[in-house]
């Protein structure tokens, strides 16, 4: 197992389309369990394969709670064939989008269909911050992001910091990383 790096915005690579998995082999295998190393390490309670710069629909999750038995899970091509009418308002954040949360309302529940890592064709009932959770990572096969779901002021607002800090990286300079310097937000 290997950690991988986690690329953020503005990195084109998050706006691309991932390809779907044609079979669960050794090495879509070997991408879930990095997957999940580099999540539990980050921590996060998601991550889509893009946001490790790998385009194929390969997504891993764990909502279990610190202290709670750990849930992994790892789902090859998700879909989502059922969603809720009710509606749910969450805070999201982002691995690929450090440090910034802003509430977004989804559908509360939602059964997705998928391929698990033994390669059988499984379904997931998800509710709660699951449902929340499997949304966002699907979002991000599709190169859709949570920032996307706010209102177009905040989204700019964000996506302009992290403009600024890359060039800023770029440049070398210092206080290089919008964790460091809010002065320009
Ligand atoms: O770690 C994460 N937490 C989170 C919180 C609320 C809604 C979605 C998420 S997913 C995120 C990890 C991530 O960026 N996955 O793509
Ligand atoms: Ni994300």
């Amino acid at each position: 197992m290997a950690l991988r790096d986690i690329i953020i915005i503005p990195d084109a690579r998050l706006r691309a389309v991932s390809a779907p998995v044609e079979r669960i082999d050794d090495d879509t295998k070997r991408l879930m369990d990095d997957m999940l190393e580099t999540m539990y390490d980050a921590p996060g309670i998601g991550l889509a394969a893009i946001q490790i710069a790998v385009p194929k629909r390969v997504v891993v999750l764990d909502v279990a709670r610190e202290g709670e038995e750990p849930q992994p899970l790892a789902l090859a091509n998700p879909e989502i064939v059922w969603f809720s009418p009710e509606m749910r308002v969450y805070q999201e954040g982002c691995l690929s989008i450090p440090e910034y949360f802003e509430d977004v309302e989804r559908p509360a529940r939602v059964r997705a269909r998928y391929l698990g890592r033994d390669g059988a064709v499984r379904e997931l009932d998800a509710d709660g911050l699951l449902a929340t959770a499997l949304q966002h990572e699907i979002d991000h096969l599709n190169g859709v992001l949570f920032i996307d779901h706010i209102s177009r002021l905040k989204r700019e607002r964000v996506w302009k910091k992290f403009v600024k800090a890359a060039r800023r990286e770029a440049e070398g300079g210092p206080h290089a990383h919008p964790h460091h310097d809010e002065r320009e937000m």
